[in-house]
């Protein structure tokens, strides 16, 4: 007896560590058994991550608006110069091969797809729409009738042939983004039966076509259009702020997505699916960065790519650690302008603008995560609807600031533009933080060549400038 005591009295610590890891155990297992019991389990355990799905729901009227608007009057005031064209082709050329490589690995390697959708006889179920038609639907959207059309856009539909519900100010058609909820009968068998149920949400390529548009006309308005660029500055500021708002609570509310959906879950398949995902976003990610980028470089700048990369190491280490792009910049601009000697005329302008709109490995991500959540729900993407995501994708990648899980913010306008539901990203939240960190290296990797690759094509104009020295060298071009 004395020695269990004084056994007891010297592992005292790690006895009471078994003793309150059991105690979590027991209590978690009742917990769940009496939630289940209760009937609490989606609902309640739901409800605080609904909130947050509301919310990321609710910001992204005004951060399209907002980001699409600045961004784009930025860039153009800041693209008078050649170096600001050369910088904004690259941007979005890298940005689309990213979105693109993320389609086609997303479209093969398919790892939403569970091994039962296989069986699940599809005839008749969706109406088959022909490529041309859904590209006429995607122009249609693009080019909204009117403001309101394209804020708020509620629509229903079903599919099965069922005559779509023909909303007057809306012209519906079989293109019409669907939330199809998938209901496998009680049976179990692989008999499917699609309720076609309805979208109500915005039409996220009218807003960004019209807001593209806007900022160009403002930012070409000079001083009269200042005010506006002012406004809508202040608005992307505040939008920002209320963006930071939701992340500081997403950690509970992707807490509570988690504990509805695993208590939900009686098929554990979901998760190989997800580890499928993961991979194949990594791959896009380690593709882009290792490969495609390397090679742009290597064939416009003609130096080794990977001694360069060597350069940035320290900077894409941060951006690993703290996943935020923004944050990383005084390390990125260290290593590029002392380690791999990119002009400083040139990182003065490529660095801060990419850390903010080129963001390659966000745009990939967000493709990816997009037609994840289609196959997860056995929702059929057409012509349409891909390219939708990608330009979806895209201007999510640049709406998105860089700063952590501004990607995952913005990962609803995607959803939303295709009509998916977007209360599928709980599962793809459980695995964000992981993925943020790897994206963000990509972005600042991005950025990184960006700064020599326009060095190197703006080399000419360095020299006239280093001939006529004493030119400021704040907006040299
Ligand atoms: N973490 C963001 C960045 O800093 C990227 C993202 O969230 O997608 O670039």
């Amino acid at each position: 007896r004395c020695d269990f005591r004084a056994v007891l009295r010297k592992n005292w610590l790690l006895m009471s560590t078994i003793l309150a890891v059991v105690l979590g155990i027991v209590t978690g297992i009742l917990a769940r058994e009496f939630a289940v019991l209760s009937n609490l389990d989606k609902f309640y355990f739901g409800f605080p991550g609904e909130i947050l799905m509301r919310m990321l729901k609710l910001i992204i009227l005004p951060l399209i608006v907002s980001s699409m608007i600045t961004g784009v009057a930025t860039l153009d005031s800041d693209v008078s110069g050649k170096v600001g064209v050369r910088a904004v082709i690259y941007y979005f050329s890298t940005t689309i091969i990213a979105v693109i490589l993320g389609i086609v690995l997303v479209m093969t390697i398919k790892p939403g797809v569970s091994q039962k959708a296989e069986e699940i006889d599809r005839s008749g179920s969706t109406p088959e729409v022909t490529t041309v038609d859904a590209l006429l639907d995607l122009l249609r959207n693009a080019f909204p009738e009117n403001l309101v059309q394209a804020s708020f856009q509620q629509y229903k539909s079903k599919r099965l042939g069922i005559e779509p519900v023909n909303n007057a100010s809306i012209p519906t058609s079989p293109m019409v983004n669907v939330v199809m909820t998938t209901q496998v009968n009680e049976t179990k068998s692989s008999d499917y039966k699609v309720i076609g149920a309805y979208s109500d949400g915005i039409n996220v390529l009218g807003l960004i076509v019209f807001c593209l548009v806007f900022g160009i006309v403002i930012g070409q308005m000079g001083e009269k259009g200042k005010i506006l660029l002012d406004f809508f500055d202040a608005l992307n500021e505040a939008t920002m702020k209320i963006v930071q708002i939701i992340m500081w609570y997403m950690p509970i509310g992707i807490l509570f997505l988690i504990a509805a959906k695993v208590m939900g879950v009686d098929d554990w398949e979901i998760f190989r699916r997800l580890g499928l995902y993961m991979a194949t976003v990594l791959t896009g990610l380690a593709i882009h960065g290792g490969i495609i980028l390397p090679m742009i470089y290597f064939i416009v700048v003609q130096k080794n790519p990977f001694i360069f990369v060597g350069g940035m190491a320290e900077a894409l280490l941060t951006s690993v650690m703290i996943s935020s792009s923004s944050a990383t910049l005084p390390v990125t601009f260290r290593c590029a302008e002392d380690k791999n000697k990119v002009d400083k005329r040139i990182t003065r302008f490529v660095l801060p603008v990419g850390a903010t709109i080129n963001m390659d490995g966000t745009a990939l991500y967000e493709a990816v995560a997009a037609i994840f959540i289609a196959q997860l729900n056995d929702y059929p993407l057409d012509a349409g609807q891909i390219v939708t995501i990608s330009i979806t994708a895209t201007a999510a990648s640049i709406g998105a600031a860089g700063v952590p899980q501004a990607g995952m913010v913005t990962m609803v306008i995607v959803l939303t533009a295709v009509g998916l539901p977007a209360n599928d990203i709980t599962l793809i939240m459980a695995v964000d933080w992981l993925l943020d960190r790897f994206r963000t290296m990509v972005n600042v990797l991005g950025d990184s060549f960006g700064a020599g690759i326009v060095e190197k094509l703006s080399s000419k104009e360095l020299q006239q400038m280093d001939l006529t020295s004493g030119i400021d060298i704040v907006n040299p071009f």
